[in-house]
């Protein structure tokens, strides 16, 4: 069989198609950013941009081990980290990403000569194939949580880049702040260019936390307060394989999703609280990151007096489209 590259099914079988659920490489993790932000500062000192292109400490599940770069089977999460006056060149890639902004100011990436200013807790996208460069004009180091799903794309074979000169950038606002500055409008398509395939690139915070307040003040006490980023002109998920939500969590309040067959990992936008992934529990401040993977039993709570925020990075959307994305309710 070795000799003419072949091999039996059978061995193998009850592996690729476990009963009732699939067998989850992926191991549930913490990652503290008190631990990790002195790690991604001393890169800041060791490694020059022009050397690293992108200066990234990659938070690896360790399920898999640090050999690999990724959080779960389809997510891929690191650290950024752009100090003033230095500047990652342009490129545009088949993998798609969005940032999520943890500290400092006065950074900024372009998007396909869209500049978009990166304020903590903004989501910036970057879609496959839209070119990006970033660059820093403030005194402060900037850090930057990266989300791709590069993991998915490497596995199926389809990962590249091309390099580019820096982008030309006329002199406006990002999309948040002209086309789509008013939720619920969208520009008027009768004389105009036919509609972008990713029309918002920014999703300033503080919109954000503002729609979060508004439903958490009017949900019942089963309800979590969770918004989802989407794409204004077609009401997609904003990116085509990763999904993007903002929930906030109130203290003294239990959240309980239901089982969920995508992987997800969890960012904290500010506050701090405790998450218990599959009977482990996980305590987290602002800054921190942590995992779940597929059919998680997943439940948070904020605690102290103030709310928490979070981002859940997911990947329904990816198995949405393959049609086996499936939610099973608590028991
Ligand atoms: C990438 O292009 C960036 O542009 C960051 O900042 C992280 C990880 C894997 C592949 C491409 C960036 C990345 C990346």
């Amino acid at each position: 069989m070795e000799e003419v590259h072949v091999s039996p099914l059978w061995p193998a079988l009850r592996n690729l198609l476990p009963l009732h659920r699939p067998i989850a490489v992926t191991k549930s993790s913490l990652w503290s950013f008190g631990r990790i932000r002195p790690l991604v500062l001393r890169a800041g000192e060791l490694t020059p941009i022009e050397k690293a292109e992108r200066r990234v400490l990659v938070l690896c599940d360790p399920g898999r081990g640090t050999a690999f770069p990724q959080a779960t089977a389809t997510i891929y999460v690191g650290f950024q980290l752009l100090l003033p006056g230095e500047h990652a060149p342009a490129h545009r890639h088949i993998p798609s990403a969005a940032r999520i902004i943890v500290e400092g100011e006065g950074a900024y990436t372009t998007v396909n000569g869209e500049k978009c200013a990166m304020h903590p807790g903004d989501l910036i996208l970057t879609p496959g194939g839209m070119w990006h460069e970033h660059g820093h004009e403030g005194t402060e180091p900037v850090i930057w949580l990266d989300a791709l799903d590069v993991p998915i794309l490497a596995y199926l074979e389809g990962s590249y880049r091309e390099e580019g000169k820096p982008q030309i950038v006329p002199s406006r606002p990002d999309g948040s702040a002209v086309e789509y500055s008013q939720a619920g409008l969208v520009p008027s398509r009768h004389y105009r260019a036919p509609r972008p395939n990713y029309p918002l690139l920014r999703y300033p915070w503080e919109r954000t936390e503002a729609g979060l307040r508004a439903i958490a003040k009017h949900a019942s006490s089963s309800e979590i307060a969770e918004l989802e980023y989407i794409n204004p002109e077609t009401g997609d998920s904003c990116l085509p394989t990763l999904g993007f939500t903002a929930m906030m969590l109130l203290p003294g309040r239990v959240a309980r999703p239901p089982i969920r067959s995508s992987s997800a990992v969890f960012h904290v936008i500010h506050g701090s609280g405790r998450s218990t992934v599959d009977g482990e529990i996980l305590a987290w401040k602002s800054g921190d990151t942590f995992s779940a993977s597929v059919f998680a039993e997943v439940e948070h709570i904020a605690s102290g007096t103030e709310p928490a925020f979070l981002i859940r990075i997911h990947d329904a959307p990816l198995q949405q489209k393959l049609g086996f994305y499936e939610e099973r309710p608590r028991s």
